[in-house]
């Protein structure tokens, strides 16, 4: 019998149109960018999955509880309420709130990590580890070794392999481990999920050696999903309870509420240490703001309130994961090479494979990005050795071996017929993958140089494609 088909559980109230640029004037766009596609202007896009960050729609009950923010500089309403979501859904005692994930990092490297410290996780992610690098520690990778190769069909990619944080802990000394910082999901290796057995060994090992836990909570919902879905044992357990059994391997989070909290800014540090917390409410209010608002407005706090409920709900998860796996699906069946299995918020092109004549000093993922965007108005996002950036100490760039761009799927935001039209575009130019041009970097910034960097193809005269 045929599979039946399931929708979106919801129906649109407001629409936004799009822009549909001509190629010419996609090309002036790009140029105008340094073919970086961070630096396209959003009226330029047609179909935006440069992030899934902070880019959600919102629901009505999102959008009211927007009009019954509380204002108050101190005691609002809106954090009360913005508090409890997370003591009730993640489970923690403490929270702060922060203007975004990178705020609560901020405050976690600050307090936790002093000179010469490691801070050992499963793969890095770019605010995360610069945080971690500005407070004297040092990233070390202890993610299983099949996280980086694209091909790789395992069902929690984002597992940490205990041998190696043991061996680190044997190597530096378990005083110079502040915490592990373990990310559900694994953004940087395609949105691939931890397992439940893996926090729970995670947790038992870190104990023995009095080592602290903290999640990178940024998209647990979407990894609570993939444990319901593989993992013996879950099948028939609601998100709300994988979620609260997930947050008791560890001791606090940091999250970005831009992505599984389904607003479109802010965030919290969470803990269930009370001398921590304490120390952090000092910290909150030098970077961030009283800690009944952290950087974020009364009505921020209580759309992120409603929103944590909204994103625990079964319907609204299995949803999005299944939209994300109809675009990758239907790559992965024209025999594009992605990032596999199809993780939680993104499609990984794996642009050393599409563009095998490409070096990776060429940038072979920036400049898939932007052939992309002169094909369809499609964004997507270079993850590959211009997001790394440069080793500390030598100053040579870092030469990750997933060279990826990454197309990553908003919350609520497109139709299954989106998909469809970048599908057909990605699809179309893998077959004409051979007039793709590598780039050369005009401006490198210092610090976090993807954002910010430019570019010129190096063919002169010629346009990427
Ligand atoms: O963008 P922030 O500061 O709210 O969150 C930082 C952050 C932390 N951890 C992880 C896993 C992230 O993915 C993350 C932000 N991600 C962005 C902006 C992204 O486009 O993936």
């Amino acid at each position: 019998m045929k599979k039946r088909r399931t929708a979106e559980p919801y129906k649109i109230k407001a629409v936004e149109p799009l822009n549909m640029l001509s190629r010419e004037e996609r090309e002036q766009a790009l140029k105008r960018a340094g073919y970086n596609t961070f630096l396209l202007d959003s009226e330029d896009v047609y179909i935006d999955l440069l992030t899934d960050s902070g880019t959600s729609a919102m629901s009505d009950q999102q959008w009211g509880a927007l009009m019954v923010g509380d204002e108050a500089y101190a005691g609002s309403k809106s954090w009360y309420r913005l508090r409890d979501a997370v003591q009730e859904i993640y489970g923690y005692q403490y929270v702060l709130p922060t203007h975004q994930g990178r705020g609560a990092e901020n405050l976690l490297s600050q307090l936790m990590i002093k000179e010469g410290d490691y801070i050992p996780g499963n793969m890095y992610f770019t605010t995360t580890r610069a945080h971690q690098e500005l407070n004297g520690g040092t990233f070390v990778d202890v993610i299983i070794d099949e996280a980086h190769d694209s091909s790789a069909e395992l069902d929690f990619k984002g597992d940490i392999d205990l041998t190696k944080l043991q061996k680190l802990i044997d190597d530096v000394g378990a005083e110079r481990i502040p915490y592990v910082c373990l990310a559900v999901t694994v953004n940087m290796a395609g949105g691939q999920p931890v397992s439940m057995a893996n926090m729970r060994e995670v947790y038992e090992l870190c104990q023995r050696y009095g080592i602290s836990v903290f999640y990178d909570a940024t998209r647990c919902v979407e990894n609570a999903y993939f444990i319901k879905e593989r993992e013996e044992g879950y099948q028939d357990q609601s998100i709300r309870n994988i979620l609260k059994e997930m947050f008791s391997y560890s001791d606090g989070c940091t999250m970005s509420g831009k992505k599984d909290a389904l607003v479109n800014i802010g965030g919290f540090l969470a803990m269930n240490d009370e001398e921590l917390y304490i120390r952090s409410r000092e910290l909150v209010v030098v970077y961030e703001g009283m800690p009944t608002y952290g950087g974020m407005a009364g009505r921020d706090m209580e759309a992120m309130a409603q929103g944590i409920y909204e994103a625990a709900d079964d319907h609204f998860i299995e949803h999005r994961i299944h939209q994300v796996r109809y675009l990758g699906d239907q790559l992965i069946e024209a025999g594009i090479p992605v990032v596999r299995p199809i993780g939680g918020h993104a499609i990984f092109l794996d642009a050393k494979a599409f563009l095998p004549h490409i070096p990776q000093d060429q940038f072979p993922a920036q400049a898939l990005a932007g052939a992309l965007y002169l094909d369809s108005g499609v964004r997507g996002m270079e993850r590959g050795i211009v997001s790394a950036g440069r080793n500390k100490e030598t100053g040579e760039n870092n030469k990750p071996k997933l060279e990826m761009v990454r197309l990553t799927i908003p919350r609520r935001v497109y139709t299954n017929n989106h998909m469809d039209v970048v599908a057909d575009s990605v699809i179309e130019l893998f077959e004409k993958r051979d007039q793709i041009t590598g780039l050369q970097m005009e401006y490198e910034p210092p610090t976090l140089r993807f954002f910010n960097a430019r570019f010129s193809p190096l063919v002169e005269s010629k346009t990427l494609i």
